[in-house]
């Protein structure tokens, strides 16, 4: 992506279709202009404070009126972008909007790239790039942990920490260089005990923070639960109870799921993207095969799979079908057997939870009816705390949700890991302070400090158009 960071840029900032109000922002040195150019209200745009609001009409390139808007002023530096900016609050209609869009296109801004707004915000240093990110995934953000995550990272929280380590790595090399001129002489001013403990306690605090990615990225993305086993088992009926809706298709026919159905589901605040499958048997019908087909395939990308088969159904059918599963050691396999209401009557109102030994790893395995709803909490609650709630809910005040920040973390305590080695070597404080200097520049890639073009577009190409 090319971008001049002088023109004027312009996009809708809010979602394509009917609404109340649109809005149109407008940002750059020629914003007022612009809107100088297409907006007739009480005074012009261009001879307005920053924070104001004015009423007008915005009119084409023809002179003709388009629609009765809302402009808010803002001036540089005080606007979301650093840039002198306009924001029109038009009719939401999906013609309107694009008259007015066009009519500031006529009068001399260019199409906004997606995140340009944000990629200028933070050129313009009125956001690190750590906060930046954040907003997209503040954005796209699908349940309340994902909200907070995000939002704190949108709150400096993230860059605040690790600015604060690099500060006192910075530190650490500035003493180690003083500390070279005088070490050739002979004398020593610092303990090298107390740099070997500052780097380790710095390498552990990045280590830590690196960590909280695996369940950052769980707040991020969710976790994808699965749905197999042989038909008419009651993986419908089961996906349907824990959406508390009839969301798939239940009938007594073998075979009724043909294609898989993914639906969201929120527990605890954790997403939970679940998936119901076709059945698993030998088909004939290449309509069905592909179903199966599509069910393995479901399995391959789960965090969590859900193995259904009925309570009074042979235990070697279900081994067989599992081992035809492609379920690898890191995911987790949660056996249940429905239809218990078949064998212990309506009125059993204790679901059995046991454990039991299935392809080499010791498996929950729960017995509940999808029908009656009876043991379908203790399920919802298995899920919970597969993913590790406690774990999730640790008071952890600054957590990773971009891989691109556990990776910079990781290469900083890697760097500080050569620090310690070449310190217990007895290298010369010379070499230390390069290892540090090196985790110091790692570190500066969550900030922005130090960063490419490259690394810049691939953020900024995740962005909507018109943030
Ligand atoms: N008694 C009883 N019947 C159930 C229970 N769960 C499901 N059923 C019934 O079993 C039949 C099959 O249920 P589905 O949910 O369609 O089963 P499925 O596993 O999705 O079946 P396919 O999509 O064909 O693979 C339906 O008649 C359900 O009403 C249960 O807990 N108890
Ligand atoms: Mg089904």
């Amino acid at each position: 992506m090319k971008i001049s960071r002088t023109d004027t840029i312009t996009a809708v900032a809010t979602p394509p279709g009917e609404g109340a109000i649109a809005v149109i922002r407008v940002s750059g040195s020629d914003a007022l202009a612009i809107g100088d150019r297409i907006f007739r209200g009480r005074r012009p745009l261009s001879a307005s404070p920053g924070y104001t609001l004015h009423h007008g009409t915005i009119f084409s390139a023809e002179g003709l009126d388009l629609d009765e808007v809302l402009a808010t002023v803002f001036r540089s530096p005080r606007s979301y972008t650093g840039e002198d900016t306009l924001e029109i609050s038009c009719h939401g209609g999906l013609f309107v909007t694009n008259a007015v869009l066009n009519a500031v296109l006529a009068a001399g801004a260019r199409r906004a790239e997606p995140g340009e707004f944000t990629r200028r915000a933070y050129l313009n240093g009125k956001m690190d790039l750590s906060r930046a990110e954040a907003v997209a995934s503040l954005i796209s953000a699908g349940s309340d942990r994902a909200h907070r995550a995000s939002l704190e990272q949108l709150l400096g929280r993230l860059a605040g920490t690790v600015e604060e380590m690099r500060t006192g790595l910075k530190r650490l090399c500035a003493l180690l260089e003083v500390d070279l001129d005088f070490s050739e002489e002979g004398i020593s001013m610092i303990g090298k005990a107390e740099i070997d403990r500052k780097i380790a306690e710095t390498k552990e605090r990045l280590e830590h923070l690196a960590e909280t990615f695996r369940t950052g990225k769980i707040y991020r993305d969710g976790v994808s639960v699965v749905i197999v086993g042989p038909p008419n088992s009651g993986k419908s009926s089961l996906f349907n109870a824990l959406l508390k809706d009839s969301r798939a298709i239940v009938t007594p026919i073998p075979g009724t799921t043909r294609d898989y159905l993914e639906e969201n589901l929120t527990l605890e605040g954790i997403l939970f993207r679940l998936t119901d499958t076709a059945g698993l048997r030998e088909s004939g019908d290449p309509i069905e095969s592909e179903g199966i087909a599509r069910s393995v395939t479901s399995v391959e990308t789960a965090d969590i799979v859900i193995f259904v088969d009925e309570a009074g159904s042979d235990t070697r059918q279900r081994e067989m079908l599992t081992e035809s599963l492609p379920i690898t050691r890191e995911q987790e396999l949660i056996l249940v057997r429905n239809k218990i209401d078949l064998i212990f009557g309506e009125s059993n109102r204790h679901p059995r939870v046991d454990r039991i030994e299935l392809r080499g790893g010791i498996r929950t395995e729960l017995w509940l009816s999808a029908l009656t709803g009876m043991g379908v909490h203790t399920l919802a609650e298995q899920l919970v705390h597969v993913v590790g709630e406690s774990e999730l809910s640790a008071h952890e005040t600054v957590r990773v949700i971009s891989e691109r920040h556990a990776e910079s973390l990781l290469k900083g305590a890697r760097s500080l890991g050569t620090a310690l080695q070449s310190l217990s070597s007895g290298m010369t404080n010379e070499f230390v302070a390069f290892d540090i200097r090196e985790s110091v520049s790692a570190l500066g890639e969550i900030t922005g400090e130090i960063t490419s073009e490259e690394i810049l577009n691939s953020i900024f190409a995740e962005f909507c158009i018109g943030k």
